[in-house]
């Protein structure tokens, strides 16, 4: 008998044991509707990766049918605050070139990024209005606005080795590695040879809402030209090919902080330095110039 007692007292222990595992198991039930509503957090934003072909997404940013991309400040420099920037690159040594506008006030400049201070510089007479600038070799080539005329200097001592006849009014320019690519405020962009400074033909841009007006500095990056358009903060990136814009990078919150009340100190000057992959932006008049990252997302 004593080993039957022992048998339900070790029956009666495994019951015990399996009761108070399982009763609260038994007992749990999901909130009530109305419980959970009452518990609920607002949702917490779900981070999820960014397809590759953003257009596809149904939340990128588009304006007029092409999709808008932000940025984000790697790193912020001093700018000449007096400068009408119209012309921003750099040179295959890393140097950073820089032309101004206005009457009186027009140049071409050698910058030192790192403070701003300038290095070296040309003044055009007081009848020339300067505009981009672009380097081809071991020249400085810089577009005027309405003298129907363009300069061509040496990179190095920034004399002046000579000029050429422009059809329009000038206004960014830079270069593909083939031609000279201006453009003159319109939509179109004119493709020029770079020893008879010629244009050999020119392409309308375009977006869906079509021609895209007061195109302004250039800057051609790896296959694509990317082109300030005048009093906007926008930043027109296109197919040197077909002209379509395939897409725009809004640098407002980059501009809103720094312009000035002048009207005219916008957004102005794009510069690649394909040494180090790194890409620049200032505009007339800022105190600022930046370094930016493309969030291509
Ligand atoms: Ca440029």
């Amino acid at each position: 008998m004593k080993k039957v007692y022992g048998i339900f007292a070790v029956l009666f222990v495994i019951a015990l044991i399996v009761g108070m595992v399982a009763f609260p198991l038994l007992t749990f039930s999901p909130p009530s509707a109305s419980q959970a509503s009452q518990a609920s957090q607002p949702p917490t934003p779900t981070v999820t990766s960014t397809p590759l072909a953003p257009s596809t997404s149904p939340t990128q940013i588009t304006f007029n049918g092409v999709p808008v991309y932000s940025y984000s400040i790697i790193q912020t420099y001093p700018h000449d605050s007096s400068a009408f920037t119209q012309g921003l690159t750099f040179d295959d040594n890393g140097d950073l070139l820089e032309s101004t506008g206005l009457n009186g006030a027009s140049s071409i400049r050698r910058v030192n990024l790192a403070d701003g201070k300038i290095l070296q510089q040309f003044n055009l007479p007081y009848e020339y209005f300067g505009e981009g600038i672009a380097v081809v070799g071991n020249k400085i080539v810089q577009l005027t606005w309405q003298n129907k005329i363009g300069f061509i200097y040496d990179k190095e001592t920034f004399e002046l080795l000579g000029n050429f006849s422009l059809n329009t009014e000038g206004w960014g320019i830079t270069y593909d590695g083939n031609h000279l690519i201006i453009s003159d405020g319109t939509s179109n962009l004119y493709f020029l040879d770079t020893t008879t400074y010629q244009t050999l033909y020119s392409i309308s841009v375009n977006d869906a809402n079509g021609p895209v007006e007061n195109l302004n500095e250039l800057e051609y990056i790896n296959g694509t030209i990317y082109a300030n358009i005048w009093f906007s903060s926008k930043i027109a990136v296109i197919n040197p090919t077909t002209g379509q814009v395939e897409a725009y990078i809004d640098l407002d919150k980059t501009a809103q902080p720094y312009t000035t009340n002048d009207p005219n100190a916008v957004l102005n000057g794009i510069a690649y330095n394909a040494q180090t992959n790194q890409l620049y932006v200032t505009g007339k008049k800022w105190s600022n110039l930046y370094e930016i990252l493309i969030l291509w997302t």
